[in-house]
């Protein structure tokens, strides 16, 4: 059984003044190619096995103020609180979603990970028209895999507000025991506080940093703690330097204590919401098991450290050891640390300088996982092998996808029941974390025993093939899931041909 246990910050008070808002939509709908038939989805869906249940939820998106360990700022949220409230259903549940636009610009809602029907995946000019602020969009879609998802606009860079919630899909024939489960939500902050998103973005275009993306940036002017453009020693793994890094919506001040009893088995299930930070996470004092990454089973692996790029999600076991542990998150390439904290006893807590050991040792990467059987894609060669070559540089700001920006894009195309591989090639000096929508690849080849996973962290200068049955039709998104990066033009599509 287990015994969901997170508590949330509240928020302060009711809606604010809309201010200027900038409407940065994604945009571009190439018509060339003969997109998948209404038909094809609804017969996709219809061979879904639905459990007979519906389950029913209302969001709405909103204007709020939210406590950051006493600074007040003023943002977007989904309902009353920071992460949004978590949606929980089981595997094959048909959920509908009625969702309202009380934010004073257009949104959509993508559900992150989930291989749900196309024309519900929330990505506006693409799948779903976008909501214009005061209406409203039912979504209705049967949650085909279990899992840790999340969800969050498609409509530029909104997603670094505070637009983000988990997404739970229980199995309840999962073979895994465990006393208590605890979400982690990692975030990069800024709005309401620092600039704004669109203030950011709109510097970064306008050429406020000092030195290419293709090389050490180190040299771009930080703008310490009023969020900008970062300056960083080291690895570059950011654009963005933020004044606050939160878990589950607290900074480091006001952590979230997570109570267990010291013995217990605790399932984490963390995500990275963030929009231009990659964590580094570890438990002080405690070794961690992941059993899942982007809500796929992998064989136990033990690490205390786990290195996660923005979009990606772990499931890790732990057995709670007696005191008060720092749960802690390093973002990689900038010199901040926040934390959460477990208590199981008593015991002091350590000052927030603290930083545990376990941060050195080695981080995992999906690199070094394992499918679970069960999950492995079945042998074969693939029918079409596409390239997503990734480049772009600071100024001009322009990120990617083969030579083009998104406004440029050619979608790479493939059919039904086909079996697809892509080759990534990053050719800059920065990660990127590269997010497919509607589908679950397998690192490596079909056959062989790559982690699946929708979101994967490409190390610069890296390169990672993937492999995918084309089993969803669609139009479907493939980006990188920094914000920054996605809006400055590093998206494509993967469209279902006839
Ligand atoms: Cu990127």
């Amino acid at each position: 059984m287990t015994m969901p246990h997170v508590s949330r910050r509240g928020v302060l008070a009711g809606t604010i003044g809309a201010g200027a808002i900038l409407g940065l939509s994604s945009c571009s709908t190439n018509s060339k190619s003969r997109p998948s038939a209404l038909s094809d989805i609804e017969a996709r869906e219809s061979a879904l096995t639905w459990s007979g249940k519906i389950k029913k939820f209302d969001l709405t998106a909103r204007l709020a103020e939210v406590d950051l360990g006493g600074r007040i700022a003023k943002t977007w949220i989904y309902g009353d609180s920071l992460p949004g409230k978590v949606i929980r259903v089981n595997k094959s549940d048909r959920v509908r979603v009625a969702f309202s636009n009380d934010l004073p610009t257009a949104t959509s809602v993508h559900w992150h990970g989930l291989a749900i029907r196309n024309d519900m995946d929330g990505v506006p000019g693409v799948t779903s028209p976008e909501i214009p602020s005061g209406a409203g969009f039912i979504f209705d879609f049967i949650t085909p895999d279990a899992g840790t998802y999340w969800f969050h606009p498609h409509s530029g860079i909104q997603l670094d507000r505070g637009l983000y919630a988990p997404f739970i899909v229980e199995d309840p024939n999962e073979n895994l025991k465990y006393e208590r489960e605890w979400i982690v939500v990692l975030d990069d902050w800024t709005d309401g506080i620092g600039k704004n998103p669109d203030q950011i973005f709109n510097e970064l275009k306008q050429g406020n940093a000092t030195s290419s993306g293709m090389g050490d940036m180190g040299g771009m002017s930080g703008m310490g703690d009023m969020g900008g453009m970062s300056g960083m020693g080291g690895m570059d793994s950011g654009d963005v330097t933020y004044p606050l890094y939160l878990v589950n919506g607290r900074p480091i001040n006001d952590p979230e204590v997570f109570s267990a009893k010291s013995g217990e088995q605790i399932r984490l299930r963390i995500i990275n919401s963030a929009a231009d930070t990659i964590f580094q996470v570890a438990l002080a004092g405690h070794m961690m098991t992941v059993t899942h990454t982007d809500g796929f089973p992998v064989e136990a692996y033990q690490t205390q450290l786990l290195r996660i790029g923005m979009g990606e999600r772990y499931d890790l076991m732990i057995t709670a050891k007696d005191g008060v542990f720092p749960l802690v998150a390093e973002p990689v390439g900038k010199s901040d640390i926040t934390r959460a904290l477990l208590r199981t006893g008593s015991g002091s807590i350590p000052e927030e300088s603290y930083r545990p050991a376990e941060l050195n040792s080695h981080p995992l990467t999906a690199e070094m996982l394992t499918a679970s059987e069960e999950v492995r894609l079945a042998k074969s060669s693939p029918d079409r092998i596409q390239n997503l070559a990734l480049s772009g540089r600071m100024q001009p700001y322009e990120w990617k996808i083969n030579g083009r920006t998104y406004a440029q894009t050619k979608p790479l195309s493939i059919k039904s029941n086909e079996k697809g591989r892509l080759r990534i090639r990053n050719a800059t000096m920065m990660p990127h974390p590269i997010h497919l929508h509607g589908h679950t690849f397998q690192l490596g080849v079909a056959g062989g025993s790559g982690a699946r996973k929708d979101t994967v962290l490409v190390p610069s200068m890296g390169r990672i093939d993937v492999d995918l049955v084309a089993d969803n039709p669609g139009k479907w998104m493939i980006h990188c899931h920094n914000a920054y990066h996605a809006e400055a033009g590093m998206m494509t599509r993967l469209e279902y041909i006839m």
